[in-house]
């Protein structure tokens, strides 16, 4: 979409979780969206997304008076990654899946290619000064998990004398409640990831990675890529993938899209302008060796859809959702590039605002963690503001 002097700004849209998310379309709607960015969360992982599905959901959209912009994510199996028997079959269900959706006129494909867990976080409570409350990630938590819970197999092979005992400290620290509540934040499956494990088969899904480095899942990912963005380009489709969230090994589990250098990596094998990035600077801004605004410059022409979030992080490892315009990411200097590369493409491109606090009304309410309406529509206002005043600046 776009003005009429032609100044094209970011598409603002929400996630939608389908007809149960506590945030109804209409809040989206009244937030300042003109569109979602939703998936078929009823077919099983790995399943063909048939036409059928597609228009009954794109309905519900359309006649709240809002779009479907971006399809986030259609989960890509775990056989795919580790290229376990049958992974062809999967591959062939994704095509069809991409061809539907084009079908139907969805056009933005976002995804990932995380092991095992989509993102990870120790503490979905973490409140603020202020008294609102934020995602965290603490280091001595996770290795208290992996160490004394897990009891995964040489897991203190990875960490640092110092890491060790700050995670021992922590685990003996933390009643019996602490320690269920600690296990499901990490395995029991946060809003959008497709899998949730017990221990044992958490245990077991990392077992299925022995002997795939970082080096064996690229050759797998751009495999799949190979497969599937010719199909993504002849249906008019555009993939984008979604960054490592944390980006960096964790649990053993090797990493491929955390870097600049990484990114580049996947385009460099796969050059087709299909073959894109979701630019999600809460997950690449965890790194301080990720300069964003410079990402922005590099990939714009492969940027399909954006992730608005910041973070900050301290000395030993953990990190905190901040206020979208605060923390550790440089939101000024994204967002003036992405003004830039929206004019020089000529186009406007999707953006949310990725979580937001829980805040206000939301604290008395059941909210999906990182996804209440309020701290969402906060970020949102921020960030469109952001922008507002970028454009009139330029
Ligand atoms: C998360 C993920 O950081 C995020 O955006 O909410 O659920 C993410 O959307 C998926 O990993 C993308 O495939
Ligand atoms: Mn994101």
């Amino acid at each position: 979409m776009s003005n009429t002097n032609s100044v094209y700004s970011m598409t603002q849209t929400m996630r939608w979780f389908g007809p149960n998310d506590p945030v109804s379309l209409a809040d989206i709607r009244q937030a300042g969206c003109t569109g979602v960015v939703t998936a078929l969360h009823h077919v099983p992982n790995g399943e063909v997304w048939s036409t059928a599905d597609i228009l009954k959901h794109k309905q519900l959209i359309i006649e709240a008076g809002l779009d479907w912009d971006v399809v986030e994510s259609i989960p890509v199996h775990e056989a795919i990654k580790t290229q376990a028997k049958g992974f062809e079959n999967y591959i062939e269900n994704y095509k069809e899946s991409i061809r539907n959706l084009s079908a139907c006129g969805i056009k933005v494909v976002t995804y990932n290619f995380m092991p095992v867990l989509d993102w990870t976080r120790t503490n979905l409570a973490f409140e603020l000064e202020n008294g609102v409350k934020a995602l965290k990630f603490e280091k001595a938590a996770l290795v208290a998990f992996d160490v004394y819970l897990l009891k995964r197999p040489n897991a203190e092979k990875e960490y640092t004398v110092e890491e060790l005992n700050n995670g021992r400290a922590r685990y003996e620290q933390m009643g019996k409640e602490d320690r269920k509540i600690l296990q499901h934040n990490i395995i029991a499956g946060l809003p959008g990831s497709e899998e949730s494990f017990t221990l044992g088969q958490f245990q077991e899904a990392l077992d299925t990675y022995k002997g795939i480095d970082e080096g064996v899942l690229r050759i797998h990912l751009i495999h799949f890529l190979l497969e599937i963005v010719p199909v993504a380009e002849e249906a008019g489709i555009k993939l984008a993938i979604h960054p490592d969230d944390p980006p960096y090994p964790i649990f053993g589990l090797p990493r491929v899209v955390s870097t600049a250098a990484l990114v580049r990596a996947l385009f460099n094998a796969v050059p087709s302008l299909s073959n894109g990035l979701c630019f999600c600077t809460g997950s690449f801004g965890v790194r301080p060796d990720n300069d964003l605004p410079e990402m922005v410059r590099e990939f714009g022409d492969r940027i399909h859809f954006i992730h608005l979030r910041s973070t900050k992080r301290n000395e030993v490892g953990d990190f905190y959702e901040d206020s979208h315009l605060e923390g550790d990411v440089d939101m000024y200097n994204v967002v003036k590039e992405i003004y830039a590369i929206q004019q020089s493409r000529k186009v406007s491109l999707p953006m949310r605002p990725d979580h937001g606090h829980q805040m206000l009304d939301d604290l008395k309410k059941k909210t999906n963690p990182g996804y209440s309406g309020i701290g969402r529509l906060k970020g949102l206002a921020e960030l469109r503001g952001l922008e507002f005043g970028i454009i009139k600046s330029i």
